[in-house]
């Protein structure tokens, strides 16, 4: 397509979708006038992959997740269909700042963390990937807090993306199902009949998901709940407008906010009403569209996989017994018989405390044919497998019923699934040993090389073509180039000039100077005692520390990049939060050391903030107590663009280290093994204190109110738990990332050969695309093919 033929496009739509002429248009009607222009070229396409899906009687994949974080989606729309150049053009001809244009879009932040984001990249690549499937989830009306800073304590407040119109989105009342809750259980002719006391309404959202090249694009289908009446019209009319309005803002408080990652006892029904309400719409949806084509509910699962993201969506097996048992009529073996040939968990977490547990009260208020049904199936688990119980202390647990629901269950990466095996699930796996498979995490190299690093990408495809893109293991073509120094030297340049632009943004918004020289050294995440942000400031504390008692030290520059935010419930991640601030504050302050160490933490990490981090990143920071991140994906992206690891043998960050090579890696820190049996060692936080001068020196810093203008007790709770129990084992892990550190600090001094680190983690890493791992779910779970790549743009 040429610039004038997309000029043409954006200037009609200005023109008649939103009555606006080039004259009074601001950089909103520009930025939606360019969105709906490129939405144009996505709609064929879509229709054109339906049409093929129904044609070939393909097998399709349902990806049920109650997060899709899925950040800003014009940047990438123009790049997968191609089109990005002739926008930048149009926007250089009309005078206007593309730049500004793009970052006008809000980040639809629909998730927490690496669960939401895994699900938007899995969905990116099934489209490139030409596989037929749908994401389901929930339309929050507000997505994940923003974060703000008030004297360097978090702040949160309501995020509100959808104030501005979603572009992206077509709504379709004609997908509407009615979604009961709590109510009763009767017995009608031999079959039990639930009749809910309330109901609401569970409407469709789409959006279209485009992949590379524009050759194939799935749907995201977002339930919004509305009220089955609008209006109360008799109370209205008596007067009482308030309690006219009730039905509709209760209903609407389904699809209100994203949960945080929490662990608060408040908003525990609703969180469950929010899981039965997309998972249940979900259902009825792809069993309408199964039987429209298929009259027997039997085949069901040769022609639809359903991937569980988490247990959030587990209620789907109770569920799906309900409809095909109680609804259609068949035996209840046989309807649990399909409904596990279709179902499949993903589990994220072995941290107990964030394993979904719901009480047998709960669950019988607002489901109680549920509940019914899961005790059902319990029994008949328990009759073949005698020892594991769904149901425990009134409580039903989710990963249990999800694990024996379910056809295949998955860990992210390979330490994670075989820990799986001896920890949280180990009974059950005893019992189903070919169940549990592993399935390494990935990310998608479009929107995290293509897209975020434009100047590396383009270095890249200079050196190799553009094949990489599509295929990231193409990368691997770039080994031979690392020895060449013309190669190395583009490499540097790319990744100093990210880190300039980083640099002017870090200025501009936060009046802080970095230098581009120094090492930029990274930790963005969620903020979570597991993560050890706070191993990270305490070695940030020792090294100022020594900075001070040598100031004509060599010393390696380094500017420490935070980005994070903590669940609003969460006190300990909270103070840690405060606690990097403050030390920023200090730090940052003392003209002794400020050519040396500046520490830089941007409120509100998202998508888009990780976007402009990445590819400006030296050194990223993988440092979790082993045996405790699932996966991690950051450490993928990272990576990808050329950014060296710090990192324990937790996750992904084995298999990184393995495909890049462990002299390109600096490891640190004690294997998930080691950190169980240090854990029964009796004071081993005071005898690692004891052992280590520095940590000591900067563990009575939090004490003696260094960085809290005097105030001894401000930082007590968190000096007190990393020399107390420690149960993440921060003072343990301590000595030797100070001693990885300092290698990293002589490394980065080599700076050919620091490059060179760095293009061999570029060239290795492609094994961790979401390509791979969604091919991988399509032949070892799904059973589910790649349809015919349908024509290129
Ligand atoms: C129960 C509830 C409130 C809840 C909500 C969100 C519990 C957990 C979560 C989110 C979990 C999550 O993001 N887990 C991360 O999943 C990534 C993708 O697999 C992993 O890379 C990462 O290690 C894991 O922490």
């Amino acid at each position: 397509m040429s610039t004038s033929a997309l000029k043409d496009s954006v200037l009609s739509h200005l023109k008649y979708s939103l009555g606006k002429d080039p004259e009074h248009a601001t950089t909103y009607d520009w930025r939606v006038a360019l969105s709906l222009a490129a939405r144009d070229r996505i709609v064929d396409p879509w229709f054109e992959s339906t049409r093929a899906t129904y044609r070939a009687d393909a097998k399709r994949v349902y990806y049920l997740s109650m997060e899709f974080l899925i950040g800003r989606l014009l940047e990438d729309a123009l790049v997968n269909t191609g089109v990005y150049d002739d926008a930048k053009a149009v926007f250089d001809d009309l005078g206007l700042n593309f730049g500004e244009i793009l970052h006008d879009e809000p980040d639809a932040a629909l998730g927490n963390g690496g669960l939401g984001r895994l699900a938007a990249c899995f969905l990116e690549s099934l489209s490139t990937l030409g596989i037929p499937a749908m994401g389901y989830g929930i339309r929050y009306e507000h997505g994940l807090f923003r974060q703000r800073f008030e004297g360097g304590r978090q702040v949160e407040e309501a995020e509100d993306w959808l104030t501005q119109e979603h572009v992206w989105e077509f709504e379709r009342p004609e997908a509407a199902f009615e979604i009961g809750f709590g109510g009763q259980v009767y017995e009608n002719g031999g079959r039990a009949v639930w009749r809910p006391q309330e109901a609401v309404i569970a409407q469709a959202f789409d959006t279209p998901v485009v992949g590379w090249k524009g050759e194939w694009a799935n749907t995201l289908r977002l339930w919004g709940a509305l009220p089955k009446t609008v209006l109360d019209l008799q109370r209205f009319n008596a007067g009482d407008y308030a309690a006219a309005a009730e039905p509709e803002a209760l209903a609407r408080t389904i699809s209100r906010v994203l949960y945080p990652d929490d662990t608060t006892e408040e908003g525990k029904h609703l969180r469950l009403k929010q899981e039965y309400f997309f998972t249940a719409a979900s259902l009825r949806d792809l069993i309408r569209r199964f039987e429209a084509e298929h009259d027997d509910l039997r085949d069901l699962p040769k022609r639809v996989a359903i991937q569980l993201n988490d247990t959030h969506p587990a209620i789907a097996g109770p569920e799906l017994v309900r409809i095909l048992h109680d609804e259609r009529g068949m035996e209840f073996e046989t309807a649990m018989e399909i409904a596990r040939g279709c179902l499949n968990y993903t589990n994220h977490t072995l941290l107990p405390e964030a394993l979904e547990r719901w009480s047998d009260g709960l669950m019988g208020y607002l489901l109680p044919r549920h509940l019914q049904l899961i005790e059902r199936i319990d029994t008949a688990h328990q009759t073949q497998h005698p020892g594991i119980a769904i149901r425990e202390h009134g409580e039903v647990k989710m990963g249990e019923l999800s694990f024996i629901m379910a056809n295949r269950v998955n860990g992210v990466s390979a330490l994670h699934s075989d820990l799986m095996k001896v920890t949280v699930f180990k009974d059950l796996h005893d019992m189903h040993p070919d169940r549990i498979v592993n399935q390494t995490n990935g990310v998608t190299p479009r929107r995290w090389l293509r897209t975020c690093n434009p100047r590396l990408s383009g270095l890249i495809t200079d050196a190799i073509g553009d094949g990489w893109i599509k295929d990231a293991e193409r990368l691997s073509e770039l080994e031979p180039h690392v020895n060449d120094a013309g190669f190395l030297d583009r490499f540097v340049q790319a990744k100093r000039e990210n880190k300039v632009d980083l640099g002017q943004w870090i200025a501009e918004s936060m009046g802080i100077s970095v230098d581009p020289d120094a090492m930029f050294d990274v930790q963005i995440k969620r903020i979570h005692e597991y993560k050890r942000q706070h191993l990270n400031i305490l070695e940030t504390i020792a090294l100022w520390q020594e900075m001070r008692d040598n100031p004509n030290g060599d010393w390696t520059p380094r500017v420490k990049i935070f980005g994070g935010k903590a669940a609003p419930g969460y006190v300990f991640a909270k103070e840690i939060i405060y606690l990097i601030n403050s030390v920023a504050s200090v730090i940052n302050n003392d003209p002794v050391t400020s050519k040396w160490l500046k520490v830089v933490y941007p409120a509100n990490y998202n998508v888009t903030l990780a976007e402009r981090l990445i590819p400006a990143a030296n050194l990223s920071e993988q440092i979790s107590t082993a045996g405790k991140e699932a996966s991690g994906t950051g450490n993928m992206k990272f990576a990808l663009n050329g950014a060296l690891t710090i990192g324990t043998l937790d996750g992904a960050n084995v298999e990184i280290r393995e495909h890049v090579g462990a002299d390109n890696f600096f490891l640190f820190g004690m294997t998930a093994e080691e950190v169980m049996e240090r854990r029964t060692v009796e004071g081993h936080a005071w005898d690692a204190i004891s052992k280590d001068p520095r940590l000591a020196r900067a563990v009575d810093a939090l004490r003696n109110g260094t960085f809290a203008g005097g105030d001894h007790d401000r930082f007590r709770g968190i000096a007190d738990n990393i020399s107390g129990p420690d149960y993440f084992l921060v003072a343990s892990d301590f000595s030797d990332y100070w001693r990885a550190s300092r290698e990293v600090d002589q490394a980065f001094r080599d700076t050919g050969h620091w490059a060179r680190m760095a293009a061999l983690n570029t060239a290795r890493s492609g094994w961790f695309s979401s390509d791979r791992t969604i091919r991988s779910y399509a032949s070892e779970i799904w059973d589910a093919l790649p349809s015919k790549p349908l024509r290129n743009i």
